[in-house]
């Protein structure tokens, strides 16, 4: 039988889909909470890049420093003519600038993929980029595996995956495990993977990256809320709720959630329900882990990649981990 009248849902209906559905989740549980995921709509995109300027919050300019420090080094130690550069979440570019600088300036050919799936993200990454007839940009719309994967196939380059700015912080223990086991999956023998870990330090400096003096941390986290009044018609009354940031030492991870001033209903139209909030009640938005040098040794020998070089800073802040794909 021919079956006619096939509905296709766009990606704009499938995302607020799942935005609708996650929030459901998320505020029927004990206790409440909102994936980190949801943070970057329009606005709190543009409250991240603020945050990552502002003065307390040293991880993009420590990193910054790092990839100017060492970008050279790095290219050296990868050492080909040509390369495949695979970023994972396309960023302003500033960073990749200064990676892909390097393997141009050593003569190395340089294919850039930035991998998102927003293709409005890409939109920054162009302007910031170095023109050369030895760099090729392609934008690959997509998560970041199925990107990943889909490049395995038509390239043989030696591939660089770029994961920067401690995005690999926002993953649990046990999903930081399982990324690095699918990025192992999805590379060949012999190919590079360049990881931002911000490492363990003084909780004072901690707390003052993630509760800025700015209030930039309590806007982006506060904002989240606007987005569900916007997006699914929520009625969130903006100072009934205060952020509250603060490192967990046992847990080794910054911790950031939204708490309740008052005893108090929130309607969400979407899902056509009330949620009670009691005085005090706490819901959990994001975490952000820290490591040792220890851990991050031992992550890279249980998911398979041999330790190239790890690129410091003075302050031993933050590590940039150049690891390799070993497969027997
Ligand atoms: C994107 N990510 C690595 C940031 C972090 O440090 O966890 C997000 C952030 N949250 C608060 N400030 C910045």
């Amino acid at each position: 039988m021919k079956i006619t009248n096939l509905i296709e849902v766009d990606q704009f209906t499938q995302n607020r889909e799942a935005f609708t559905t996650d929030v459901l989740m998320g505020l029927s549980s004990e206790p409440k909470t909102i994936s980190a995921k949801y943070f970057y709509d329009d606005a709190g995109s543009e409250l991240f890049q603020k945050i990552s300027q502002h003065q307390d919050y040293y991880l993009t300019k420590t990193e910054f420093s790092i990839l100017e420090q060492f970008g050279a080094s790095l290219a050296a130690t990868i050492n080909e003519a040509e390369i495949d550069i695979l970023e994972l979440g396309a960023g302003d570019g500033h960073k990749s600038k200064l990676i892909i600088d390097s393997f141009l300036a050593q003569g190395t050919k340089v294919n850039f993929y930035p991998i998102d799936i927003s293709e409005k993200a890409m939109g920054l990454l162009g302007a910031n980029l170095t023109v050369s007839e030895q760099l090729n940009i392609h934008g690959i719309v997509a998560d970041y595996f199925h990107g990943l994967n889909s490049l395995k196939t038509i390239s043989s380059n030696k591939k660089l995956v770029l994961f920067l700015g401690s995005n690999i912080g926002n993953f649990n223990r046990a999903q930081t495990q399982e990324f690095l086991k699918k990025l192992w999956l999805s590379l060949n023998a012999n190919d590079h993977v360049l990881i931002g870990y911000d490492l363990k330090k003084d909780t004072d400096i901690l707390n003052k990256a993630y509760n800025d003096s700015g209030g930039l941390t309590t806007a982006f986290n506060l904002n989240l809320l606007k987005r569900m009044n916007a997006e699914l018609g929520a009625d969130f009354e903006m100072d009934k709720f205060k952020h509250y940031g603060f490192y967990n030492p046992s847990l080794g991870a910054m911790e950031s959630y939204i708490i309740s001033l008052h005893d108090q209903d929130v309607y969400i139209a979407a899902l056509e329900k009330s949620f009670h909030f009691e005085k005090f009640e706490a819901m959990h938005l994001e975490s952000s882990f820290k490591f040792s040098e220890s851990e991050i040794h031992a992550l890279a020998s249980q998911t398979g990649f041999k330790i190239e070089a790890h690129f410091t800073d003075v302050q031993n802040f933050f590590v940039d981990a150049l690891w390799q794909v070993q497969k027997s």
